[in-house]
Order: structure tokens, then sequence, then C-alpha cells
């Protein structure tokens, strides 16, 4: 049982209209997360969220490689990177904080993927692996120990940031009905595999409450 206290904090991992049915890079099932998320949300007295925020001509946009498709993997100069449809970019609609999602008590918007070059899922650390966003200091700052994830997608930006939570030195603890995975070519087995290999527990809803 996760009982949460001031020590725990809810990460919401990228829940953005892009990222639900209809959207640019749209989940399987994706919009069911935001009534689970939105029941965690009011067991938890501390809340933060992310947000992918690309710009326009971002290195993760398949349409910034000529001859590329969505889902090709190129070498970048940090290694290699997924590509995706166009999604999440700054300041459009897309990258809004999905429709229906209720968690006015959040505390921070953790923004990342900002830098042209560098693709960031995780929420700690860019996919560079050396460029931090400030949230593990944050967190330390806070006296936080816990981090209960959920949100989109499993086996991208959740699974990153729990594994990047433990090598940080939280606790991980990952919601499993309050995420979607996108699942393409064994990722969601690998991503599960890495976590269990970290250390992240897994739970369901039931067992998160105050
Ligand atoms: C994500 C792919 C690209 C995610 C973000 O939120 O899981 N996946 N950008
Ligand atoms: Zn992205």
């Amino acid at each position: 049982m996760i009982t949460p206290g001031e020590a725990d904090i809810l990460l919401v991992v990228d829940v953005q209209r892009d990222f639900l049915p209809g959207g640019a890079l749209a989940v399987p099932d994706g919009d069911a997360v935001v009534p689970a998320v939105n029941a965690l949300g009011r067991r938890f007295a501390h809340v933060v969220l992310t947000q992918d925020w690309h710009p326009p001509d971002h290195a993760s946009f398949a349409s910034r490689h000529p001859g590329r498709a969505p889902f090709d993997t190129v070498r970048l100069a940090y290694g290699e990177q997924v590509l995706w449809p166009d999604h999440c970019v700054m300041g459009t609609p897309g990258a809004d904080l999905a429709d229906g999602l209720d968690l006015p008590g959040a505390e921070l918007v953790i923004r990342k993927g900002f830098r042209p070059g560098i693709d960031s899922y995780s929420a700690f650390l860019e996919a560079d692996r050396t460029t931090p966003t400030g949230l593990a200091g944050y967190l330390r700052e806070r006296g936080v120990a816990r981090v209960v994830l959920c949100g989109l997608a499993t086996d991208y930006c959740v699974g990153w940031s729990a594994l990047d939570a433990r090598a940080a030195g939280f606790e991980a603890v990952l919601v499993e009905e309050a995420c979607r995975a996108i699942d393409q070519g064994g990722s969601l087995a690998r991503a599960y595999a890495a976590m269990d290999a970290a250390g992240v527990r897994r739970v369901r809803m039931d067992a998160v409450g105050p």
C-alpha cells in the first residue's frame, strides 16, 4: 500500500492533447488515463506535471530528416533517436494539457524537449543523458523521497522518467492503470524489463490511497 505523505509526489507525465486519440502522436487508449490521473491527483498532497514542449524544427521530428518516416531510427550526435510525427510544438493547441485533466493543485510544470537538437523523454535528464531538467534538484530541495508516476507513454516518457528517478536516488512507483503505451517493436516489454531491473515498483490504483 502506498499512503501518500509529505515525502511523496505524483508525477503526471505528458498528458497532452497530441498524445490522445485524434492527436498528432496518439497513444492507443491514451484518453483512458485522464480519469485515472484525476482520481490519483486527489490522493496526493503534491503533484508535478510534465509537458513535452518542442520547437517546430525539433530534431526528433521525421519531417526534419528527408527520406525518413515516423518510427524510423536515426543517429544523432548523442546516439540513436526514434523519429516521430511533429507533435507537442510549443505554444500550439496540441501541446496543451489534455481537456478534462483536473489537477488544480499541481505545483510545478516541467517542460522538456525544448532544445532543437536534443530530445527528452525523461522528466529528469535529456536524451544526451547529461543535460538535467532541474527536477531532481527541485525534488531533493522539497524533501521528496518517492516519485509515483502516471501518464503517457509507459514505454517512453513515463518509463525513462521512472528509471531516472531511481538513478537520482528516489523510490519510483508506476501506477499501471493510469499509464498507456505506444508499444511499437517490443518497446513496452523492453521498458518493463528495464524498470524491473532498476527497482521501479508497479502497482494498481487500489494500492494507492490515503
Ligand atoms: C513521448 C515520444 C516522443 C512521450 C514524447 O511522451 O512518451 N513519446 N515524445
Ligand atoms: Zn516528444
